[in-house]
């Protein structure tokens, strides 16, 4: 087992009673339509079908078929009345599964308004199968909570990704349109398998040759295999695409010609892409373009893209990641205050799209205090999969937890309760529209994210954006189970390892709060001594402000202040150290390195470099449950992982030498007791040098 086949392995079950069973109720089955989504769906039936229950399964007439899969209006009357009762379809996503009794034969029934929520349905169906669920009696209605799910690909043209490190970009550009990959097949069954329902195939920092027709026939290659999967493809635009590529004197979103120009592209893309999605766009944020260069605001830049594009559709995705305004306010602070202004001022056709924290996709990060602060605009939830700041792919960190963390942290925007997964899924303030975005994992590795575990995170993340209210451990259980192996031991085992990862990893790379001391540029490995770049925010000094009194960066009414941007009763629980959960105390403070921990009683000195040690211990810990896994998983992804987890405990043994030793260089003091000090002086790390890591950026 390479891990290709991801989560829809459809191994055999062996369990001979568990195998009648199944194959009793799903053996006749019969998919009603004969769209490419309903060829789709025929095509996931033999396969699995015949796979987990070894070629029993018939594809037969609809009256015979104890499985059926088809959309309402497919259905007799009857029968439909009697499944959809007391149920309201509201999306053309919504699906039930529906089990009932004719002529004493047991039923099940797969329906939706659509195709495409049938296709849903039935990967819904198939994981109870895989995960070994009952089939019998169901009545599971299902609709997403969030109605942009999407993937963002930060893949450059030449097939570079960008923080990608599972190989190349799985687009082939140069040999589109006219070679269709499997792959691109399997991709979109993937994905749809979760729920996500979109891809914007290019990095954020967009090549506007994309827009060129060359660019959009290879763009409509891909739309075509995506669609029967219920998929949309979206683009990122560079805002000056204008005078790039059309000839314009300016891209100043005031001047008609440019609106004008827009409106041809759309309709251009339009004539061929019928569905397509719409544009990402970053702007005005680490050089990139933007309305800001012509003296306009995010929100004039944004509708005039909007406005090309809803006669057909089409949203517009526009990032508030940016930190450079006039004000030059410290960097945690400037999306809030650039866009908070704008509330209100957006079409209705345009997603602000925010990462979870205010910073950058660190192990951890408060929420950003965008969610919340803009009742007249959709916020979109932009996570990060891809592990820039997480020890790229050889770090086994499940990411589930941390979104789970994210969405479900209170903003009290309007009293208790209003968490960010409310402001998210448009509930709290009643927006029409909601989305979720995803940086991708996802590369030209054969198992697609460098890394079989990591296949967790893109799993994960489409269930979320699917149902947040999901637990993150019940997906990790999923996924184990239809990834690994079906023994429950295993499973347990693997589902805590887990679900620990990810605070594991906050302890040995930052912990208490600590954040952005990775090493410069390619962000591979710790960097806590990095000063003196062309920004002071890109440094790490700047951020933990380490000096031999304490450690820790103000944030607080008596530093820079950020903690006015969190609603109350936030804001004063974070002004506070004593009130500030310890997990985030030294984002909001520096403290002195004698403070005492609440939670331990030690230093904060102590507390800091025995997270250190913990959390690499822990990674030790993870390994050797790992190994005793062996029975239950395949010989040639146990051998893989085991190399990774061995990379993985070097490398958090790496970064807890690299900042106890740096750290310890303010605070002299001794280790505590009973730790083995680093194995090199400090110099040593930070000589090491990676020319030639992955995934640099632009
Ligand atoms: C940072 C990355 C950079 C991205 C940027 C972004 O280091 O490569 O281009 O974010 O999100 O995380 O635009």
């Amino acid at each position: 087992d390479d891990g290709y086949r991801l989560w829809l392995k459809y191994d055999y079950i062996s369990h001979l009673e568990q195998r009648a069973s199944y194959s009793q109720q799903l053996s006749h089955w019969h998919v009603a339509g004969n769209s490419s989504t309903d060829k789709v769906i025929r095509q996931e039936l033999t396969y699995a079908f015949s796979s987990m229950l070894g070629n029993q399964a018939v594809d037969s007439q609809q009256g015979d078929a104890s499985l059926l899969v088809a959309n309402l209006a497919e259905l007799p009357e009857a029968l439909r009345n009697n499944a959809t009762d007391g149920k309201e379809f509201k999306t053309d996503e919504d699906y039930l599964i529906y089990g009932f009794s004719e002529n004493g034969q047991k039923k099940v029934l797969i329906t939706g308004k659509t195709d495409v929520a049938t296709l849903y349905g039935t990967y819904h169906l198939l994981r109870l199968v895989q995960t070994r669920q009952s089939i019998v009696s169901l009545n599971i209605f299902s609709s997403p909570k969030i109605s942009v799910r999407v993937l963002n690909h930060w893949d450059n043209l030449d097939r570079h990704v960008e923080r990608g490190y599972a190989g190349q970009s799985i687009w082939d550009w140069h040999k589109l349109p006219e070679l269709i990959y499997q792959r691109y097949h399997d991709y979109a069954r993937a994905n749809a398998s979760v729920g996500i329902n979109g891809t914007v195939l290019n990095n954020v920092n967009a090549d506007p040759l994309i827009l060129t027709p060359q660019y959009l026939e290879k763009v409509k290659a891909l739309a075509e295999v995506f669609r029967s999967y219920g998929m949309k493809v979206y683009l990122s635009v560079k805002f000056s695409s204008p005078q790039l590529i059309g000839g314009l004197e300016t891209s100043d979103p005031t001047k008609p010609e440019v609106l004008a120009w827009w409106k041809q592209k759309s309709k251009e893309i339009y004539a061929e892409i019928p569905d397509f999605g719409g544009f990402l766009v970053k702007a005005n944020s680490e050089g990139q373009p933007g309305p800001g260069d012509f003296g306009r605001t995010h929100a004039q830049g944004a509708n005039m893209l909007a406005e090309a594009l809803a006669p057909h559709g089409g949203i517009v995705m526009w990032r508030a990641f940016v930190y450079a305004n006039e004000k030059n306010e410290e960097r945690s602070k400037q999306a809030y205050s650039e866009f908070k202004p704008l509330d209100g001022k957006f079409l209705p056709n345009v997603l602000v799209q925010v990462k979870n924290g205010p910073i950058d996709f660190q192990p951890r990060e408060p929420i950003s205090p965008l969610f919340g602060a803009t009742p007249n605009t959709p916020l979109m939830m932009e996570f990060q999969i891809t592990q820039e700041y997480l020890g790229f792919s050889t770090h086994n960190v499940y990411l589930g937890p941390m979104y789970k963390e994210v969405l479900s942290t209170d903003t009290y925007a309007k009293g208790k309760g209003s968490t960010v997964a409310k402001v998210v899924d448009g509930s709290l303030f009643q927006n029409n529209i909601s989305g979720m975005a995803g940086v991708s994992n996802i590369g030209s590795d054969r198992n697609w994210t460098g890394n079989v575990l990591l296949q967790s995170n893109w799993y994960a993340f489409g269930r979320l954006a699917w149902d947040h209210e999901l637990s993150s451990e019940e997906i990790a259980q999923e996924w184990t189970q239809m990834t690994l192996t079906q023994n429950t031991q295993a499973v347990d085992k693997i589902v805590n390892l887990l679900m620990s990862s990810r605070e594991t990893t906050v302890n040995y790379m930052t912990p208490l709060g600590l954040h952005h001391i990775m090493d410069e540029g390619h962000h591979y490995g710790p960097g806590p001594w990095i000063k003196d770049l062309g920004r002071e925010d890109w440094t790490s000094v700047y951020y933990h402000k380490a000096d031999e009194q304490g450690i820790g960066f103000d944030r607080s009414p008596s530093g820079v202040n950020a903690v006015a941007q969190y609603h109350e009763p936030l804001r004063s629980r974070l002004a506070d150290p004593s009130t500030t959960p310890e997990e985030f105390l030294l984002w909001f403070h520096h403290l002195p390195w004698d403070y005492s921990i609440k939670s331990s009683g030690r230093s904060l000195w102590n507390e800091l470099v025995h997270r250190y040690y913990q959390g690499a211990s822990e990674v030790e810990e993870m390994a050797k449950q790992w190994s005793e896994l062996q029975p239950w998983i395949d010989p040639l992804l146990f051998a893989q992982q085991t190399m990774v987890f061995n990379i993985h405990q070097q490398e958090a043994k790496w970064w807890r030498d690299a900042c106890v030793s740096y750290f310890q260089s303010f605070a002299k003091r001794p280790l505590p007791d009973g730790l083995t000090p680093p194995a090199h002086p400090l110099d040593y790390y930070q000589n090491m040098k990676f020319p030639n890591a992955p995934g640099r950026g632009d």
